[in-house]
């Protein structure tokens, strides 16, 4: 019964009859996933294995997996070559047994598609595998004519947000942009991602989305086999003609937009905002992927990243405690500058990932030091409590100043602290009589709810205090 619950579940979240994914793990799954930027297949196996698997995460976003240009930024990802399945991150081989040990330790793969455009290089090279390529040549895949040339401003690159046709047929900062309207586009993109396919692939993020018509992202997707899990990067920006929800038919889209009302919540102690998102404009909620911070604005500075320390650790419970949307967290490595490269060996490949030592969140990273934000206590102990309150109504609302609090029904309860004083309080539930652990915390700090369902707890400046039923000493 428990392990069919874990199969409908993850069938569900994938979107329907998934193919190729068998979910072993025994963790209760949860609806959360985890982007890990820049993680090597090796590290992703073991970390799937160890603590993702366990925590019952449901999936992984990888970054790109496709051959690319050569260079030590992060971004070289972002330029494919090929589509051969053979980057910094690891060979065919590796990415194979990556998908086949995450699938065994419950883990679904989600792999970044970037099918708008190939390199933003003017002059002739090679790939990462070797693969010869020129701006507009990709030998046995695209010619000249497979391109756009927008011819809208002098560069052809993209001038003009408000306009649908220049955002969509120009050149992303000079990176080649595939006509993906056309049937050999999108066969061979179809290929690309049909390989992927074969290989256990269980879903793909759909990179610079907006950079195409949602009619031509429904094509590609129609093409591929199955029935793949679609997220779509379309980023919010009001007043421009292309919005996240013209893309609801091929799969959900990231709301950039509640990820920048957490910055505005957390100035202002405004926590309790997300118990009523409906005046937000957001995305709905059944096919909203919620987030913190991703790769491209924990660098623009858009949001909060694990600079913040304690202030991103809150808003990272905040988003896993609520109802609306699904959330997919973050991991990646410290940085001062954009383009600082990520730790690699003399042949320029992603070494294995060794995560910093967290003490507390006063701890400053290194440049190029693994964060490994999600194993951090506070979210690994939320992640634990979304799958125990599961799809219960909120109860027991309670706000304050900068605090605020709410059960969800009698399965858990969470007080969240946005202030620099820490809180004591009696809170009131509809818990049953015991004790708790502390989910949150390091360790089972416990907490003692009486016969009237209440009970009293100093909730930390910038912090939290989470009990549930499935975590009691
Ligand atoms: C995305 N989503 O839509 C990715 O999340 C984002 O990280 C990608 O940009 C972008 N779209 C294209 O896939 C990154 C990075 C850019 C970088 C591009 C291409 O943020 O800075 O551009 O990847 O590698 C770089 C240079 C830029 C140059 C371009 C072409 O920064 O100055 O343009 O390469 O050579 C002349
Ligand atoms: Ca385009």
């Amino acid at each position: 019964m428990r392990r069919l619950a874990i199969l409908l579940t993850a069938a569900l979240l994938l979107g329907g009859c998934s193919t190729t994914t068998t979910f072993d793990g025994d963790g209760p799954k949860s609806d959360v996933g985890i982007q890990l930027f820049q993680w090597n297949w090796d590290s992703i196996a073991s970390e799937c294995t160890e603590v993702l698997g366990p925590a019952g995460i449901a999936w992984v976003l990888t970054s790109p997996p496709q051959e690319h240009i050569v260079g030590s930024p992060w971004w070289t990802a972002y330029q494919p070559v090929s589509y051969k399945v053979e980057s910094r991150l690891g060979t065919r081989e590796q990415f194979e047994s990556m998908v086949k040990t995450c699938h065994e330790a419950g883990v679904a793969i989600i792999v970044d598609a970037v099918i708008n455009h190939m390199t933003g290089q003017d002059s002739d090279g090679f790939g990462w595998a070797g693969t010869p390529f020129g701006h507009y040549e990709y030998p046995g895949l695209y010619t000249e004519k497979d391109f756009h040339h927008c011819g809208l401003s002098e560069s052809d690159d993209i001038t003009d947000y408000s306009s649908a046709g220049n955002v969509q047929n120009c050149e992303l900062v000079n990176l080649a942009d595939l006509a993906t309207e056309t049937d050999h586009v999108q066969e061979q993109l179809a290929k690309y991602l049909n390989d992927l396919r074969s290989i256990g692939v269980d879903g793909f993020r759909i990179d610079a989305a907006k950079h195409m018509p949602a009619s031509d992202v429904a094509e590609i997707v129609e093409r591929i086999d199955g029935d793949p899990y679609i997220v779509q990067e379309v980023i919010r920006s009001d007043g421009e003609p292309i919005q996240p929800e013209d893309y609801l038919e091929s799969g959900d889209v990231f709301e950039f937009g509640l990820a920048y009302q957490l910055v505005a919540w957390m100035k202002t102690g405004q926590l309790a905002n997300i118990a009523n998102v409906d005046g937000y404009g957001f995305a709905p909620s059944e096919q909203s992927r919620t987030f913190v911070d991703n790769h491209d604005t924990e660098r623009n500075r858009q949001t909060l990243s694990y600079r913040d320390g304690a202030k991103y650790q809150l808003a990272t419970m905040l988003l896993l405690a609520s109802g609306y949307g699904s959330p997919v967290l973050y991991s990646g490595y410290a940085f001062t500058i954009n383009n600082n490269s990520l730790p690699v060996d003399a042949e320029g490949a992603v070494t294995d990932v060794a995560c910093a030592n967290f003490a507390d969140f006063a701890d400053a990273y290194a440049d190029g030091e693994w964060v490994c934000q999600h194993r951090w206590p506070g979210t690994l102990g939320m992640v634990g409590w979304r799958s125990a309150v599961g799809s219960a109504e909120v109860t027991d609302e309670w706000s304050e100043g900068d605090a605020y609090a709410f059960g969800r029904g009698s399965l858990g309860y969470v007080a969240f602290n946005a202030s620099d004083v820490p809180l004591e309080h009696r809170f009131e539930t509809s818990l049953p009589a015991g004790e708790y652990c502390n989910v949150v915390a390091a360790g089972c700090s416990v907490v003692e709810v009486g016969a009237d369902g209440s009970f009293s707890v100093v909730v930390p400046a910038w912090g939290a205090v989470a009990i549930h039923v499935d975590s009691r000493p």
